[in-house]
């Protein structure tokens, strides 16, 4: 993965900080105890200029964490969904990957969070392909993780909490060891999760099948677009518990996230998965989601906002005619 490069600031409580200023003490709350909670977000460089994709349900998201672990930000989700838009200017991107994340910060150690004060920053830098260059066309040799994901009430994974990515660390490490780009964990009583930091689908018979949020998974909002879209396709969509083996007789397996957008299973635990390559119903999918978050369809949802909207005028005229492919 390619090392952080610089961009001139974050926005931190409401100001706007330099890169190198953007410095936490060792004594920090998070430090110790992970106490954090954070989003991942994309801004698209479209047709129509730079775009957030699901700015207000990511911005939302943030806050059901935050208030799932206690923690007041001082802001809503307007709030944060201003930050971000606001951090994307500041740094002048067109397209950029967008991190904000609340933590505890320094006061005093022990568990106790509490009277810890609650930080909340937003950083932005350039995220290309996630699993690799080829992987959205090729797709990824993924395994089944020895690691399972936590159990309900154990750890909250609707929270997208810091602390829960110790166990995609986990399940990460051990598929990249093995060979593999990624791994899909299990839950505790043996049906599919999700992957170390993407969500799950499964094709068969032109039905879609995916985990439901009770299977210890986040739920995604990449997730949720790709069930509209598929709906709005005319496909079925079921959202219920897969046994494991489910993913060795399907026709088609793909992931979805922020970073992985849709991105094709072509083998799990060495055993083909369909033809061994991106099926058409994933095709079919990505297809839809690039147009939209390209901007070369119409949003008919309302997905996109604009980050540059007072010049959408010159926006336009300077990205016309500048056609990108998946
Ligand atoms: N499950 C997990 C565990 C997860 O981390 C993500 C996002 C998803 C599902 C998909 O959620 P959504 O982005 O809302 O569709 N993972 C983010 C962080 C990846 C990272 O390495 O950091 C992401 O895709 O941005």
């Amino acid at each position: 993965m390619a090392a952080l490069e610089p961009t001139k600031v974050l926005w931190h409580n409401g100001k706007l900080v330099p890169w190198a200023e953007a410095t936490v003490h060792v004594g920090t709350h998070v430090l110790h105890y992970g106490s954090s909670v954070f989003e991942g977000i994309r801004c698209y460089k479209t047709e129509k200029g730079s775009a957030v994709f699901r700015l207000d349900e990511h911005s939302r998201r943030l806050v059901d964490s935050a208030k799932i672990y206690r923690m007041d930000t001082g802001q809503d989700a307007a709030g944060i969904a201003a930050a971000c838009l606001e951090t994307i200017r500041a740094n002048e991107m067109e397209h950029c990957y967008i991190r904000p994340i609340a933590f505890r910060g320094y006061h005093s150690l022990g568990v106790n969070p509490m009277p810890c004060p609650v930080e909340l920053w937003v950083m932005v830098w350039k995220w290309g392909a996630y699993l690799g260059e080829t992987a959205l066309e090729e797709g990824v040799d993924v395994k089944v993780s020895t690691w399972n994901r936590a159990a309900p009430n154990t750890m909250p994974f609707m929270a997208k909490a810091g602390s829960n990515y110790m166990s995609s660390a986990l399940i990460k490490m051990e598929a990249l060891e093995e060979g593999y780009s990624e791994a899909i964990a299990l839950t505790t009583d043996g049906f599919v999760s999700e992957g170390s930091g993407e969500n799950i689908f499964v094709v068969r018979d032109d039905v879609i099948f995916t985990p439901p949020v009770h299977s210890s998974i986040l739920p995604g909002i990449t997730r949720d677009s790709v069930i509209t879209l598929a709906r709005d396709l005319g496909f079925e969509v079921r959202q219920t518990p897969l046994p494991r083996e489910t993913l060795y007789i399907a026709d088609e397996v793909f992931f979805t996230g922020t970073a992985v957008e849709i991105t094709p299973v072509r083998s799990i635990d060495r055993i083909k998965v369909g033809e061994g390559q991106r099926g058409p119903v994933t095709e079919q999918l990505q297809r839809h989601f690039f147009d939209i978050v390209k901007g070369r369809s119409e949003d008919p949802y309302g997905w996109l906002t604009p980050v540059y909207a007072q010049e959408a005028d010159a926006e336009e005229a300077s990205f016309a005619g500048e056609a990108s492919s998946v």
